[in-house]
C-alpha cells in the first residue's frame, strides 16, 4: 500500500510518500532493490526526514530534538517530556523572552539616535527582571531532569534477609524475585521498571551485603556497591526487630537519596514502632503493609513535576542567556550605563535564537540529525 503526502502537509512539508509493506526484513530488502534500481532515489541520511521538516520550517530546532527524544524514551515519563516541547509550548515560551529583549534592545538604540529620550537604567532593570525570573522557571529541577527521562535509578539494598527481595516483590505486585528465609538468596542484580504516579523507577533488587561472604556471594556484593555508587534512591531494608547496626551505615550514603526501609513490623510490638518520616518509612513486605507511603515518600522527592528542560543544549543555552541578563542587571546596579549591557542582551538574544534554530549554523544541525537513526 502506497500512501500520498502532498505538500506542504506532509511531516517534512514536500511531496513524500509512504510504502507500507509485510514487515519480513527480505521483502524489504528486495522492496528497496526495487525502488534503488530505478535509479531515482537513494536511502535517506540519519535524522533526514526530521531534518527536512526544520529546514522548510514545519518545526523549529527544539521540536526537532524532541522527536529524536520521544523515539529514544525508554519510560512514560521521558515521553511526556519529549511530547510537552514536540507541542510547541517551549518554544513559544523562548520566542516571547527573545522578543521581549529584542524590544528592550530596539528601546536602547532608540535612545542612541534619539538624545531627547532619556532612557533610564531602571526601567530597563524593571523590564529585565520578569525574563531571568522567566528563564529560572524553564530551568527548575535542572539536577532530576535527566534521571527523570531515563528513569530513577532505585536501588533496594541491605543486609542479607532483611527482606530486600520481599520489598522489590510487594512494589512490583507479583513475585519476580525469589524469597527464601536462608540469607544470601539473591545474587544477581534484577532489573524492573515500574511507573508510579507518572515517574518511572528502575528498582534493582541486589545481593545482602555482607563482609565475611566469599565465591559467588562476594560478587554480588561488590555488584550491590556498584549499584549502590550508581543510584538515585538507596532502599536500604532493616530487619526492624533488630534495628540498623552502627557498622551499616557506610551503606548509607553511597546513593544520591537514602530511604531506611524498618521491614518486618509484623513481628513487632506496636510499642517499638516509630512514625514514618521522608528518611525513615516502616512496612511489612511480607504482608503489604506501609508499601504505598514508601512510594508517596518516593514521588515527593519528584513533586515539583516533570522539568521542561532535559536536554543538555537547551539547559547549555537557556542558563547562558540568562547568565547574561544578569550580568547586563548587575553591571546597569554598579552604575554602568544601558548602552554599555546592550551587547550582554544582544549575545543573550542570540543564544535564545540558537535554542529554537533561528541561528544554527552547519556543524550543528549535523551533530543534532546525525544523532537520529535512519528513516526519522
Ligand atoms: N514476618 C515477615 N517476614 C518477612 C518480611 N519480609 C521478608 N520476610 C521474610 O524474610 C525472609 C527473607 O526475605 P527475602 O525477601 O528473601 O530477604 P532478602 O533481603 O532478599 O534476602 P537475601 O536475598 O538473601 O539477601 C523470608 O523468609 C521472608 O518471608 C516481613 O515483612 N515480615
Ligand atoms: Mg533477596
Amino acid at each position: 500500500m502506497a500512501v500520498y503526502h502532498p505538500c506542504p502537509h506532509s511531516y517534512t512539508g514536500e511531496d513524500s510518500a509512504e510504502i507500507h509493506c509485510h514487515g519480513n526484513p527480505v521483502v524489504v530488502e528486495r522492496l528497496l532493490n526495487v525502488i534503488g534500481s530505478t535509479h531515482l532515489a537513494r536511502c535517506a541520511e540519519k535524522g533526514e526526514f526530521t531534518k527536512r521538516a526544520f529546514l522548510n520550517a514545519k518545526i523549529d530546532l527544539l521540536q526537532a530534538e524532541a522527536v529524536g527524544a520521544l523515539i529514544s524514551a525508554g519510560c512514560a515519563a521521558g515521553t511526556e517530556m519529549a511530547g510537552s516541547i514536540l507541542d510547541g509550548g517551549l518554544s513559544r515560551d523562548v520566542l516571547a523572552i527573545s522578543d521581549a529583549l529584542t524590544h528592550v534592545l530596539a528601546e536602547i538604540e532608540v535612545s542612541f539616535i534619539n538624545e531627547d529620550m532619556d532612557l533610564n537604567s531602571t526601567s530597563v532593570l524593571v523590564a529585565l527582571s520578569p525574563l531571568i525570573e522567566q528563564i529560572d522557571e524553564l530551568l527548575k529541577g535542572q539536577d532530576t531532569a535527566t534521571n527523570l527521562y531515563n528513569g530513577i535509578s532505585t536501588t533496594i539494598a541491605g543486609l542479607p534477609n532483611a527482606g530486600k527481595s520481599s520489598l522489590f516483590n510487594a512494589i512490583l505486585g507479583y513475585p519476580r524475585a525469589i524469597v527464601h528465609a536462608e540469607g544470601g538468596t539473591t545474587r544477581d542484580i534484577i532489573r524492573e521498571r515500574v511507573t508510579i504516579s507518572g515517574i518511572d523507577f528502575i528498582f534493582h533488587d541486589t545481593a545482602g551485603i555482607r563482609e565475611t561472604s566469599s565465591g559467588p556471594e562476594r560478587i554480588g556484593v561488590e555488584k550491590t556497591i556498584e549499584n549502590l555508587r550508581a543510584s538515585d534512591i538507596v532502599l536500604y531494608v532493616v530487619d526492624a526487630r533488630k534495628g540498623l547496626q552502627p557498622d551499616e551505615n557506610r551503606w548509607l550514603d553511597l546513593g544520591k537519596k537514602t530511604i531506611i526501609i524498618m521491614n518486618k513490623i509484623d513481628l513487632l510490638d506496636s510499642d517499638n514502632m516509630h512514625g514514618n518520616t521522608q528518611d525513615t518509612v516502616w512496612i511489612s513486605a511480607k504482608h503489604h503493609t506501609g508499601i504505598d507511603k514508601l512510594t508517596s515518600v518516593m514521588t515527593e522527592q519528584f513533586s515539583s513535576g516533570l522539568p521542561r528542560i532535559f536536554i543538555p543544549r537547551h539547559a547549555y543555552l537557556l542558563g547562558k542567556a540568562r547568565d547574561l541578563l544578569k550580568q547586563a542587571s548587575e553591571s546597569i546596579e554598579s552604575g554602568l550605563t544601558v548602552d554599555c549591557v546592550s551587547i550582554d542582551l544582544k549575545s543573550a538574544v542570540h543564544s535564545l535564537e540558537e535554542l529554537v534554530g533561528k541561528e544554527a549554523d552547519d556543524d550543528i544541525l549535523h551533530t543534532i540529525f546525525s544523532q537520529f537513526c535512519v528513516g526519522k
